[in-house]
């Protein structure tokens, strides 16, 4: 296994999130992937690499334009506001929701915030670009390393991507890093490619991505939204639309499920990706699943991630992870590499 490491992930340290009317300290922590590369060269799993860097425009198959610019340009602005905001991570607090429009560009920066933003969980910080883009490289390179005949390789970094839509942020998330490796290897010439995010909560970013292209098949296991995050996106009757109608399945499981339950849903999901006809696999690996896991409601244990690797092994797919959630920070790095060494014995 080939492990792309994010070496500016730590950039990105939120300090507070908004949670029942309350400012609590961020569950997405740099330790987490700090635990994972522990855990990878203490199990000496494979070489660790810088990530290749791509081209700004590499993000453009994914992201538009109007939204990396905010994102590239969003600390400064905030810090433009008032010097102080340099003490403070920059949240949003207004959206345009139903009837409000999000196709102007307002000049005040808040409303800019809420209008490429879909929760007040997710705070920008002076590092947030610099730690995502660099998350960028990492997917993009793991995928063009899959693309070129490895096996399988794995893109180590933080902040996570999946809730991040073509032009919005949020449940922790910024730039997608599963859809960039799913469009980079499009690109690379593999005509069909599917994505499977096993987070703890739906990937409603990529998800929207893709909703309408058959060529990226999507499919998630997670809590049910109906009472888990993002709670308006990831029921079953999703799925796709347009050329894409049965190109997207979700698996929504509820609060409580264990193993044997999750591990059955875990065949159905890839006997729908084999179904499809994939060439490559892009797994979104959070580790929310966990029993001990502070914000998620499953109740998978460390040695359940061994066999989950078996099982994605099985695909018979050449494969790009992407490390998602999971913030359970002292069991993360163990959880995570027990999957990757499943997959590689
Ligand atoms: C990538 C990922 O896993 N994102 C998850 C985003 C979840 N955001 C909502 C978190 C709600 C926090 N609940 C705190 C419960 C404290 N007991
Ligand atoms: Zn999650």
């Amino acid at each position: 296994m080939l492990t792309y490491y994010n070496h500016l992930h730590s950039q990105h340290q939120g300090k507070l999130e908004m949670f029942r009317g309350q400012l609590v300290p961020c569950f997405e922590v740099p330790a987490r992937v700090d635990h994972v590369l522990a855990e990878l060269k203490a199990r000496k799993l494979g070489a660790i690499l810088p990530p290749e860097p791509f081209d700004d425009s590499a993000l453009l198959g994914v992201h538009s334009q109007r939204y990396l610019d905010f994102l590239a340009g969003a600390w400064d602005e905030w810090v433009a506001l008032d010097p102080a905001n340099a003490q403070r991570d920059a949240l949003p607090s207004v959206w345009p929701v139903r009837s409000l429009r999000s196709d102007v560009l307002p000049a005040n920066f808040a409303a800019r915030m809420g209008l490429f933003s879909m929760d007040a969980g997710t705070p920008l910080t002076e590092g947030t670009w610099d730690a995502a883009r660099a998350g960028a490289d990492c997917a993009l390179s793991a995928a063009l390393a899959v693309a070129g005949g490895e096996r399988a390789a794995f893109a180590l970094t933080r902040p996570p991507g999946h809730h991040a839509g073509a032009d919005f942020f949020g449940g922790y998330c910024f730039v997608n890093n599963a859809a960039l490796a799913a469009q980079a290897l499009r690109e690379q010439g593999l005509d069909r490619v599917a994505i499977l995010d096993i987070d703890y909560h739906h990937g409603n970013g990529t998800q929207a991505i893709f909703y309408e292209r058959p060529d990226v098949y999507f499919s998630s296991i997670h809590g049910d939204p109906h009472t888990e995050y993002p709670f308006y996106l990831g029921y079953a009757d999703e799925l796709g639309a347009g050329a894409g109608l049965g190109f997207n399945r979700n698996w929504p499981l509820p609060r409580g499920t264990g193993f044997e339950v999750w591990r059955a849903t875990l065949q159905q999901a890839l006997a729908g990706i084999a179904e499809f006809g994939a060439q490559a696999l892009v797994v979104s690996l959070g580790m929310d699943t966990f029993v001990g896991d502070p914000i998620s409601g499953f109740s998978l244990q460390s040695a359940d991630y061994l066999q989950v690797g078996e099982d994605l092994a099985k695909a018979g797919l050449p494969t790009v992870f992407v490390f998602e959630g999971g913030y359970a920070v002292a069991e993360v790095g163990t959880n995570a590499v027990n999957v990757l060494q499943g997959f590689d014995q």
